[in-house]
């Protein structure tokens, strides 16, 4: 890595252009990581730009130089691109090979490239081709907009979001999970938002019979997840929003049921660990990020078993429930990152 004192502030500014592109392939580029790439003049002025628009399409490097007038001298520019430009034959060839061939002459980087395909390849590359490389600006954003990728690549797993809703007296459902409108208007718009932004959204068998939610996305743009669903005894009812087929929906349970459209059984012997096997078959779909809606019990399996990566509560200003309701999970926990108002609730988000 490079020292942060290495970088200007001309440096980071055109890092954080580069970082929002990448966010414009946020539904697109998955299971690819979102990456982003600007080509600066030697007046740091952009010449070209571009972002990994597409799942199996051209890089961000490729799209950034296509974008550069031809007249432009590339050995006199600094090329600014989010992850470590890739080394080898995938579904596109290698970037680094494209920056050597283009002449590129200097290379700035957020976050080396964790794929075992790449992993420091690119940048051994472009440095015996005599190219300067510097890595790690801006670092920590690049590992939070691609958290989801490394998740994958780092943990062999989904990035894990726990997310619920509790009143201010800190319950989740009145008595015998009995369902109460808890958050306010603009806190489910931003779950919806939520829902859009994961691959996947999960419940529990409990808060799948109690709320019979739809786990679609409504009050936002975008696409609608996976649906997941643990019933080990096929308890859901037929009729219920889950297995209505109006989108992709698994359900995990003990039981052998045949695939029906959009909805499929994963049959989990009672006698094997029922997380591992989940996430094994998310590995399998290519999932790299769940939504975990409740309820109380799944939460606190998968706190217990320290499978989360964020966690996501809304609390209410005003509503109580009083006691004999559920108890959100109790949290314990350093590393409070966001905490603001939302109407009328609070939001805490955890990382
Ligand atoms: C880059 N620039 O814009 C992206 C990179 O199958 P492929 O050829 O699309 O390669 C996918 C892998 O390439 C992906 O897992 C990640 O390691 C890297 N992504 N690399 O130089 C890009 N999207
Ligand atoms: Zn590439």
């Amino acid at each position: 890595m490079t020292a942060p004192s290495d970088f200007t502030a001309h440096d980071e500014l055109l890092m954080r252009r580069a970082l929002d592109l990448a966010l414009l392939g946020q539904f697109t580029a998955r299971p690819n990581p979102m990456v982003g790439c600007v080509v600066a003049d030697a007046q740091g002025r952009i010449v070209g730009e571009g972002w990994h628009r597409q799942y199996g399409g051209p890089h961000a490097e490729v799209n950034a130089l296509a974008a550069v007038p031809p007249e432009t001298d590339l050995a006199e520019c600094r090329v600014y691109v989010t992850l470590e430009p890739c080394s080898h034959f995938g579904k596109t060839p290698p970037c680094a090979d494209l920056l050597i061939a283009r002449g590129v002459r200097d290379v700035v980087v957020c976050n080396a490239d964790p794929n075992p395909l790449v992993a420091g390849r690119g940048f051994t590359k472009l440095r015996e081709a005599g190219i300067r490389v510097r890595t790690g600006l801006l670092e920590a954003e690049g590992r939070r907009l691609n958290r989801r990728f490394f998740a994958v690549q780092e943990l062999g797993r989904p990035y894990m979001i726990l997310k619920w809703a509790e009143s201010k007296d800190g319950f989740v459902a009145g008595a015998g999970g009995q369902p109460v409108a808890i958050s306010c208007p603009t806190s489910r718009m931003l779950v919806h938002r939520w829902r859009a932004e994961e691959q996947a959204i999960m419940v529990g068998t409990r808060t799948a019979l109690n709320d019979n939610p739809q786990l679609n996305v409504r009050e936002w743009p975008g696409p609608d997840p996976l649906r997941l669903v643990i019933d080990r005894n096929l308890s859901l009812p037929a009729g219920h929003h889950l297995l209505d087929g109006s989108q992709p929906t698994v359900v995990y349970t003990n039981r052998e049921q045949p695939d029906a459209d959009n909805l499929s059984f994963v049959t989990v012997p009672p006698s094997q660990d029922l997380l591992p096997a989940i996430l094994d078959d998310l590995n399998a779909r290519r999932v790299q990020s769940v939504l975990v809606e409740g309820g109380p019990a799944l939460h606190n399996l998968l706190l217990q078993a320290g499978l989360w990566d964020e966690i996501r509560v809304l609390r209410s200003l005003h509503v109580r429930i009083g006691a004999g309701g559920v108890v959100a999970p109790s949290l314990n926990l350093t590393g409070l990152r966001e905490h603001r108002a939302l109407g009328a609730d609070e939001l805490f988000v955890f990382y």
